[in-house]
Parts: C-alpha cells; structure tokens; sequence
C-alpha cells in the first residue's frame, strides 16, 4: 500500500495520516469548503476538495470519494468513524473500484448494522445477551408476553437504530401498545425500517466495550476494555481503560465472547463489541460497531499497540504479530472528549473562533485534536476540538494526571467540556468507581459545576498570590536597605 485517502475530517483523519505517514505511506485528504485551511488539508500530501460544507455534499459523497481517489492512484482508502465508515455500500464500491477498504468487509458490517441479525449471530456462539427476543415483532399481545416473561421494565429497540436511537422504555404492561407503536413509526421515518425487538430493560447498568482485532489468517484477539459509562444523551464524554470494575476472570470472560461476536461475523480489522454489565456484574451483548472508535487511543496506551497501523497491516493481508498471551495491560488511561459545548448551557454546541487556544503538553498526556489557535469551530459538525488521553501506573495518578492537564489547557472564545472533565475528576462517585450510565443524570448540574469550581474564590487566589509578590518584592528592597544595620529575624 502506498497511498491512503483519508475519508474524514479533523482529529481522526489527522491520527490516521500520522500512522500513514510513520508507515511510509502518502496521505490524501478530502475536505469541504468549510475545512479549506483546516490541519488535515495541510498535513496531508495531497488533498481533494469535495463540495460545500454540508457533509451530505461533502463528507458523505462516497461515489465522488472513489473517483477521486481512482484518479490520484490510491491503493487504499480509511474511513475514520462516523460518515461512511459503517456504510457496506461504500465499502463494496471501493473494493470494486481496486481499492483496499481499510476496514472489514461488508457482510460484517452489514451482518452488525442489523441488531437482530446481530443477536442472532452472537447466541450461535453462546454470546450472554439480556433476556427478551431476537425477533422482529410486531404484534402487541407477543410484546406483552414477553414483557410478563421478563418482567418490566423492558426496552424496545429498533433493529436498524443502535447507538441508543430508537429506543423505548416500557414501564408497565398497559403501556406496551402505545410505546410500541411509537417506536416502529420511529425506526421507520429514521431508518426506513420498522423492525423492532424486545430486551428486559436493565437498571443502572455499566457500558463495557471490548476492542477486538482480526486479521485474514483466522487470528482474532480482544485488546481488553474500556469503560464508557460517563455519557450523557449517549454522547460519551470520558472513558477509561481498564475498567475498575472487571476482575481478571471477567475480563476473560468477556473478551472471549467479544471474540466469538467477531468471529461470528468472519470480522477483519479493528472492531468494537459493546456490552452492559449489570449491578451484579453479570454482562450481556448490546452490538458490535464496525469502525475505528473515537475512544480507541485509550486502548493504545494501555496496550502500546498503534490500532491504525494494525488496521493497515491487516488490510493489506498481513498476518497479528502477537496472540492472546503476548498482551499485558500497561497502567491506566484516562480520556476526555473536549468539545465546543456549554456544560452551563444543557451542553448547547458553542461555536466561535478559538481566541485562546493552548495545548497541554507533557509524559503521559496525548491529544488527539484538529484544531489550532485562530480557528473557528464549524456548525455543520461534531462540535469535538480533540481527545485529551493520559496514561500513567495507576487509576489515581491517571486520574491527577487529568486533572493536570485540564488546567493546563487554555481555551478562550467558546465554552468547553474541559470544567465538566474536572466535576467527573474531583467527583467521589468517580473516584471510587462507583458509577453507571446514569452519572452524568444522578450528579451533574450547573450549579454543581460552578460550586465545584468557583471562578471568584480562584481571581481572589490570583489577586491574593499577585499581591503578596510585589510586597515579597517591596520587601526585599526593604531588607536590602537594612542589611547594613545587621541580620534581621524573619
Ligand atoms: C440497554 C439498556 C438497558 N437495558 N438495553 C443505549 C445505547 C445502545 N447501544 C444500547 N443502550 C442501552 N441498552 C437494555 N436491555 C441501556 C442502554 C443505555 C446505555 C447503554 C450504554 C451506554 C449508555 C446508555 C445510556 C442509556 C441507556
């Protein structure tokens, strides 16, 4: 392989070309009109402009991606997460146009796309998953018998949803006739697909997802988990890797099913498979995402494995170097998703030119971004300006490490989550590691946010420090002119 085109924008196409470019490879980016000046552009060796800003004339023209990429002599194409990277179509177009996916084929991403089909592979393979059906249903009598099976609350979810869209609680049987309904004209006006299934819903559960990586020899090994319970309306803000909660067993237990999910969809390449594990660390399949994800770094740091390298190595039919016993985890990593967002303000997007915009730098501390000072965050985007990823030997020096690094990094014209970053951080509920999915639901408000870190007590430290150093100052002077006179007590 000796060119890559980088379907994406920003902070991943940015991480992707830099493994290119370490591997040898030539990069070439695509862009918008929105991100003509953007880093991506610039670091890449080549870079074709797409259309206007919208990503559906721009990020998400696949066809045009390909013709593109034909007429620079590109051998293989990356597509990031998001935009088309979980899109079979594309990824067939691609391979029919002679041109490496940098991903895995399509029947698995198709296979995954459908969460039934999904669950069906999986309980082939003895894959744990939450009581209730692996049926398209439609019919309420049905829907309440499962419900009397299972026991309420259950959960409707739709088929071709995933990511938490599509979703419906049911609390009690009576109300089973309404929700469903509203949830198969829901997946229907989303996904033009009306399928939905029946979980029991689980309380308080954790998210624990498990990085695989396969290759096209028959390898398949799990790269351990990450903790992605901190979330808010299915946005996940921070995450962690290794869990707190797993004990080694578990662990094993779980990433031998997350590679019996993968190995159920002859899986290639770098893949997640999520799970919820219950108050009593029971774990069941949720789905398996098909991509590089947006918190992969942490999984790198505590692994020392560069993911994209492998994803390429494997593209282009190279056999994994390392088996199941090769892999140790390292220490602890910690990662916060900065983004352009008012923690103040409901996490409204806060767009604006980054005025101020100042990296932290240090052993331990990487970030993942595209942005630099002067620059304007776009509106036809994830609002998400970089990852903020440290490594240390233990959670709680992790976790200072963080909390260095927050305050290290300065970010003046829009509204960040870097003070929310800092609530999870000092949160008792976080520390111990005593949290769910509903974190962000149970202990997060404004007001907390603000009591936690009061802007008026920190001026007065700054004035009350600024003053004591003139004096400090005033007094030296002082003591200077005294000195002939004789030694002074202090
Ligand atoms: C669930 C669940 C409880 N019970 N399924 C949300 C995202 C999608 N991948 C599946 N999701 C959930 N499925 C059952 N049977 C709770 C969630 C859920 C959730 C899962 C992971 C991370 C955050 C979440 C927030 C709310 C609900």
């Amino acid at each position: 392989m000796k060119k890559i085109l980088v379907a994406n924008r920003g902070e991943i196409a940015l991480r992707i070309m830099r493994t290119a470019r370490q591997m040898g490879i030539q990069t070439v980016a695509v862009y918008s009109e929105a991100d003509r000046q953007a880093p991506h552009v610039r670091f890449a060796d080549e870079a074709v402009l797409l259309g206007p800003p919208p990503s559906a004339q721009s990020y998400l023209l696949g066809d045009k991606i390909i013709e593109k990429a034909l007429e620079l002599g590109v051998d293989g194409i990356h597509p990031g997460y998001g935009f088309l990277s979980e899109n079979a179509d594309f990824a067939r177009k691609v391979t029919a146009a002679g041109i490496t996916f940098i991903g895995p084929d399509p029947h698995s991403i198709e296979m995954m796309g459908s969460k039934l089909a999904a669950k069906e592979a999986a309980k082939k393979f003895h894959v744990p998953m939450v009581p209730g059906i692996e049926q398209a249903i439609t019919d309420v009598e049905t829907a309440k018998e499962i419900g009397r099976k299972v026991g309420y609350p259950i959960l409707i979810k739709a088929s071709a949803g995933g990511g938490g869209k599509g979703m419906r609680i049911v609390e009690r049987e009576e109300d089973t006739k309404e929700q469903m309904e509203r949830a198969i004209s829901e997946a229907i006006s989303a996904f033009g697909d009306g399928s939905v299934f029946i979980e029991k819903y689980v309380t308080g559960p954790r998210h624990v997802e498990v990085q695989i990586m396969g290759d096209r020899h028959g390898n398949v090994v799990y790269l351990f988990e990450r903790e992605c319970s901190i979330q808010r309306r299915h946005q996940k803000v921070v995450e962690e890797a290794p869990s707190a909660i797993l004990t080694p067993e578990l662990r094993k237990a779980m990433g031998e099913a997350a590679v019996r999910v993968a190995k159920a969809c002859d899986y290639v390449g770098a893949g997640t498979v999520e799970f919820l594990v219950d108050i009593n660390r029971e774990f069941y399949f949720l789905e398996m995402n098909t991509r590089l994800q947006v918190e992969h770094p942490v999984t790198e740091m505590i692994t020392g494995l560069d993911l994209v390298e492998w994803q390429i190595r494997v593209a282009r039919g190279e056999q994994l170097a390392f088996r199941q016993e090769d892999l140790q985890i390292h220490g602890h990593a910690l990662e916060l998703r900065v983004y352009a967002e008012d923690p103040l303000n409901n996490f409204l997007p806060s767009v604006g030119t980054l005025s101020t915009y100042r990296l932290p730098e240090g052993e331990g501390i990487r970030v993942d971004g595209g942005y630099t000072e002067g620059m304007e965050v776009p509106i036809y985007y994830d609002p998400m300006l970089a990852k903020l990823v440290v490594h240390a030997p233990t959670r709680t020096e992790a976790i200072q490490k963080m909390k260095e690094a927050i305050a290290a990094y300065e970010v003046e014209g829009v509204s960040t989550t870097l003070p929310f970053g800092r609530f999870v951080m000092d949160h008792e509920a976080f520390i111990t590691a005593n949290f769910d999915t509903h974190f962000v639901q149970h202990y997060y408000t404004p007001e907390k946010l603000i009591e936690s870190h009061n802007p008026a007590a920190e001026v007065a430290a700054l004035l009350a420090l600024n003053l004591y150093l003139k004096e400090k100052d005033q007094l030296k002077v002082a003591e200077r002119e005294a000195s002939h006179w004789g030694r002074r007590a202090k």
